[in-house]
């Protein structure tokens, strides 16, 4: 298929849609539509796929691979369309037919498979990996259910299966030829072949690991990588016959229920024993499938694994794929025969670690009795690399056994996975300065003591090319009109648009794509909610996962103070605002979900009163994705990051707001920090305590958030209208988030930095009332934004930890 201009994809995408449907033209469907345009798509970047992957056999580059439990890609259609250069052709082709492009590409199911912000990193990595042209690729599990689709029923989260293969998935290739297997249970019984020792692993449960390839597309360059994705088997693909010939149809169906059980759902419940087992088994699963088959190709191609290390880099996504270590090291030792020496110098030079948050709830531990149930010759592995790390330990700091213990793998009857991570990879990196001091300061102080040159920094960062040429093409079009379109490949030169600052023209030109942008986003919100807002007036914008640290209660506290000052005519602005939330809380975090709640309920009042109906809306958005961050990102005024400072190792969300002109309220938290340090303090709000501030209150342990509420009469004032029949609920509703508040004396400091908050959020709408100041703050966040852009991140990365070249 070669195409050219439009006259060319008109005909061909007719011709697709007839020989694949057999419906005239006007008879097909807008999923037909959407099906004929992705197949079309598809056979363009296999091509380029089979000449990316003959080219790195050829030149025997350092092959990068990214370890993760979570990937969130978003849709793929318009970004494919774009990097390969025909998305302009082809929407003029649709427009012919009376098709909307970004109207079928709605068909496209979402890949559900994340959480937040760590699953969308990993996305914007495969993105640049692939437009710098570094060999780069991605290994997840493919969950037939991802995270769950959130429902807003009566202002409560309702969370229901997202079972996003259910029409199938154009992008993927299912390899079943490169299948592997995996072991679970069993026992390990050493034994001697030929004088040597070798460990025979027995009685386990094997799974058949099946890769389904996706590719990933770089832009405009040829170069196509690959997120490949493992789903869970039995090893003969049916049930046991024998047993189903007995009778026993349960037994029969069991072996093979449980095999596909591993990649059924992205984080089961692990309030349970079995659902940690789940996990556990997850893990193991992505790692030993992922490794076996990069070793294999790696032998395939180089016929000797000594040089594993020179020719391919595995990058660990937080503690969920730790077992890559010993992993590594069975694989060397027992089916390669190398000794253990080797194996760890090997192992230690390919896996690098990247830590993403300090939060305790996620560093893992599993129990010792579990794992060693679960994976036997593993844990024989991590045991000898506990008992190597006592010796070195004991050799540094003789008899000081606490701060030897605070380093250890197995203690107390658990697996501490991080610091597993740490002492089997090369490098450990956090995701943002700040971050990353916190790490060697205290999380990881010992460690970082021990082997201060594997400690570094890698601040994150977007992709550009998803979150503003896909998602804000207004924009991206201003931009490309003044500067050319050279900031695709190089981010950094966003800063030529600062030279516009004085060009009446442009800064109209500007002021009016936001303006379109926030129409349509009102557009969409009332089809989608009934719901009437103002794109006139100031946009507040809060999205990302329900978290209490992340303070959306903050938010809706100040919503609620707002909304008091107005009807008591204490606030006579009457500068239209519309607060958006979107977000998902975990299914088992009641304070999380108590704050949806509170969001929704706030939301009831305030756009059901009259007295502010006209210039006053609330709104939380359900179901948040990658695509639904696309549409809302681009029509953001202001950008609510407002986290406990030193709780958000970056935060990304801060980076694609910024991008899109947003003008952020945030803390001195996470890469708000070097946000300040690029636009300055001029050109953001800033409020709050900063996070040695945070953490030497925690240690002095002085903080009494009841003293704060009695002696501040507003504070008190809107903290009661939780639970004085204020708001249309039950007057217990929200108990639960005042007894969070004060009886539990507010771990993230929301009172603590309630009147900075307020302060800086009421001086936001003079800001914005003066237009040319505020435009001129938003084109300075987005000139100042390429540092953020993810190419920036991956090129540090290739630098310095996987030591590649990148162009
Ligand atoms: C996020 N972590 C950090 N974790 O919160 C954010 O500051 C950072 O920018 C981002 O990683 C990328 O580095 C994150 O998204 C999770 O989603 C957890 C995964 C495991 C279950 C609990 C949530």
């Amino acid at each position: 298929m070669v195409i050219t201009n439009a006259q060319d994809f008109r005909e061909a995408f007719v011709d697709r849609l007839q020989s694949t449907f057999g419906k005239a033209f006007e008879a097909t469907t807008r999923n037909d539509r959407y099906q004929a345009l992705a197949s079309m798509v598809r056979e363009l970047t296999l091509k380029n796929w089979l000449s990316t992957n003959r080219c790195s056999k050829d030149e025997g580059r350092r092959q990068v691979y990214y370890f993760s439990m979570e990937f969130l890609p978003g849709r793929f259609l318009i970004s494919n369309m774009l990097h390969l250069g025909i998305k302009d052709i082809a929407e003029e082709a649709l427009k012919e037919l009376g098709i909307d492009l970004e109207d079928i590409a709605e068909e496209e199911p979402e890949p559900a498979i994340g959480t937040g912000g760590l699953g969308r990193l990993g996305a914007c990595f495969l993105d640049s990996m692939a437009s710098l042209g570094i060999m780069g690729h991605g290994c997840s599990i493919r969950f037939r259910y991802g995270l769950f689709k959130q429902r807003i029923i009566d202002g409560h989260q309702v969370e229901l299966p997202d079972n996003w293969l259910a029409s199938g998935n154009i992008w993927e290739v299912k390899k079943p030829e490169r299948a592997v297997y995996v072991r679970f249970g069993g026992h390990v019984r050493p034994d001697f072949v030929y004088g040597r020792m070798v460990f025979l692993h027995e009685g386990s449960d094997i799974v058949r690991a099946v890769p389904y390839d996706i590719p990933i597309v770089g832009y405009k360059n040829k170069v196509v990588n690959t997120l490949r994705l493992w789903e869970s088997e039995a090893p003969t693909k049916d049930f046991d016959f024998s047993l189903f010939s007995r009778g026993e149809y349960a037994a029969a169906m069991k072996s093979k229920h449980d095999a596909e059980a591993i990649s059924d759902f992205l984080y089961p419940d692990d309030s349970s024993p079995e659902g940690k087992k789940l996990r556990l088994k997850q893990q193991y699963f992505l790692v030993s499938a992922g490794l076996q088959s990069i070793l294999r190709h790696h032998k395939e191609k180089y016929g000797r694994l000594d040089n594993l290390h020179e020719k391919v880099a595995v990058q660990i996504n937080d503690t969920h794929p730790a077992l890559c270590i010993p992993e590594l090291m069975r694989i060397l030792m027992d089916e390669e025969s190398m000794g253990w020496e080797q194996a760890w110098d090997i192992t230690t030079r390919t896996v690098n670690f990247t830590n993403h948050t300090i939060m305790p709830e996620a560093l893992e531990r599993w129990s010792e009795h579990m794992f060693k149930n679960l994976l036997p010759r593993i844990y024989m592995i991590v045991e000898e690399i506990q008992r190597r790390l006592r010796l070195k330990l004991e050799e540094l700091y003789p008899g000081q056994l606490d701060r030897q213990s605070r380093m250890y793998i197995l203690k107390d009857g658990h697996v501490y996975m991080a610091n597993l991570a740490i002492f089997g990879s090369g490098m450990v990196n956090g995701v943002a300065k700040v971050h990353s001091g916190i790490l060697k300061e205290h999380l990881f102080k010992d460690f970082a003591e021990v082997y201060p040159e594997r400690f570094t920094n890698m601040t994150n960062g977007i992709t550009h090319r998803r979150f503003l040429l896909k998602a804000n093409p207004g924009l991206a079009s201003l931009i490309t009109s003044a500067i050319g379109e050279g900031w695709i490949k190089d981010p950094l030169s966003l800063r030529k648009l600062e030279a516009f600052s004085g060009d009446a023209s442009f800064m109209e030109s500007l002021a009016a794509v936001k303006r379109e942008n926030k129409a349509r986003l009102a557009r969409y919100i009332g089809s989608a909610t009934g719901i009437q807002t103002d794109p006139e007036g100031i946009f507040f914008v809060h999205i990302k996962r329900i978290h209490a640290y992340k303070r959306q209660l903050m938010t809706a506290l100040g919503i609620l103070d707002t909304y008091e000052r107005i009807i008591n005519g204490e606030i006579r602005d009457i500068t239209p605002r519309t607060y958006i939330f979107a977000g998902k809380a975990a299914p088992t975090y009641s304070l999380a979900k108590s704050t949806i709640k509170l969001i929704s309920s706030i939301a009831d009042r305030v756009n059901s009163d009259p007295a502010v109906n006209g210039f006053m809306k609330v709104l939380f958005l359900e179901n948040y994705s990658v695509s639904l961050a696309e549409r809302i990102i681009p029509a953001a005024d202001v950008s609510l990051q407002i986290s406990t400072a030193s709780k958000e190792a970056s935060g990304t969300g801060n980076m694609k707001l910024m991008m899109n002109g947003a003008v952020t309220l945030g803390t001195m938290d996470g890469a708000n920090i070097e946000i300040f340090e690029e636009v300055g303090g001029e050109n953001m709000f800033i409020f709050g305590l900063d996070p040695a501030e945070v953490m030497s209150l925690y240690s002095s342990h002085s903080y009494r958030s009841w003293d704060l509420y009695l002696e501040d009469e507003g504070l008190r004032r809107t903290v009661d209208r939780l639970t004085d029949g204020f708001l249309p609920v039950a007057r217990n509703e929200f108990e639960r988030i005042r007894t969070h508040l004060l009886d539990e004396n507010d771990e993230f400091l929301t009172l603590k930095d309630f009147a900075a908050f307020k302060k800086a959020q009421d001086a936001i709408v003079p800001a914005f009332k003066d237009k040319e100041r505020w435009t001129r703050m938003s084109l300075v966040n987005i000139a100042r934004s390429g540092r953020f852009s993810s190419d920036n991140t991956i090129k540090g990365y290739a630098r310095e930890i996987w030591k590649i070249d990148s162009n």
